[in-house]
């Protein structure tokens, strides 16, 4: 087991990629998810998804590899901080590192904590809600830095207990936006979610937009920001700039409609 190509990645290959996050209005990029990716010598890219898996127990390897990831944001994308306004770079970092602190030092060395909430660590709806989570979110926004609830609709939690969080962005998970298009209890679910996450001030991010009419769709519903393939998979840092220059097509308006 030990053995896989994966594990034996030296940190130095781990890189961010980063997907953008669209606003479903006017098509501009609000934000980027960072995603770890290792680029193999020979060019491969892969996700990094696995190895984080293997590292569940072992926190201080775990420690390394968030140090490394927050350390490739930080070269990447504080310059690009500096030059628009206007988006935030969000990131999963898992609740044990947060919880016992130390995430902070982390940033702070990184001088990553400056930015307001334009540093965003996601937690997912069920991390969120452990006890850990619940430190997690509180250390993290000491710290300055923005909580986004991650795959919101896959934890079957309480909504009573997320109401109870402090949190500045509510993602919410494919798995409740398909069925919305189809399904009338389903749409009037996302419904109310869209409508519990204003009146608690939260930002909302539908993930893993696929098509148009997802993305049409939602953006009727009300909810703020897409990300998906419909726009873009993760791309390396380079592209980020461009993106954020050149948005995407705003999707006002249904396929077709005006034409008489
Ligand atoms: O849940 P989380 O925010 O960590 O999800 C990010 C993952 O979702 C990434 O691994 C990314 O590759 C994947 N993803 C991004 N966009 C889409 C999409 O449009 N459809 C699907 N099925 N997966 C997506
Ligand atoms: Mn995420």
């Amino acid at each position: 087991m030990a053995d896989t190509p994966i594990i034996r990645a030296p940190i130095d290959r781990l890189t961010a990629w980063y997907q953008p996050i669209v606003d479903l209005n006017t098509g501009e990029v609000r934000g980027f998810e960072a995603l770890m990716r290792i680029v193999e010598p020979d060019g491969q890219v892969h996700s990094a998804g696995p190895l984080i898996e293997t590292f569940e127990d072992d926190l201080d390897a775990l420690v390394a590899v968030i140090e490394r990831l927050l350390a490739c944001i930080r070269q990447d994308v504080v310059p690009i901080f500096e030059r628009h306004g206007d988006f935030y770079v969000s990131v999963n970092i898992p609740p044990s590192i947060i919880g016992s602190g130390r995430l902070r030092p982390i940033a702070e060395s990184l001088d990553l904590v400056h930015w307001g909430r334009r540093l965003v660590v996601e937690l997912t709806e069920r991390q969120a809600l452990s006890s850990l989570g619940r430190a997690a979110v509180r250390l993290a926004r000491e710290a300055g830095i923005a909580v986004a609830v991650d795959d919101f609709g896959t934890g079957h939690s309480g909504l009573a207990q997320i109401v109870g969080l402090e949190l500045d962005i509510l993602k919410i998970d494919r798995s409740l936006i398909t069925p919305a298009l189809t399904s009338r209890s389903a749409a009037r679910l996302l419904r109310g979610i869209v409508g519990l996450a204003e009146s608690l001030r939260m930002r909302t991010v539908a993930e893993g937009v696929e098509s148009i009419e997802e993305a049409f769709y939602l953006r009727a519903v009300g909810v703020d920001y897409g990300q998906g393939y419909f726009w873009s998979k993760a791309v390396p840092a380079a592209q980020m700039s461009a993106l954020l220059e050149k948005g995407f097509a705003a999707t006002l308006e249904w396929p077709g409609m005006n034409a008489d």
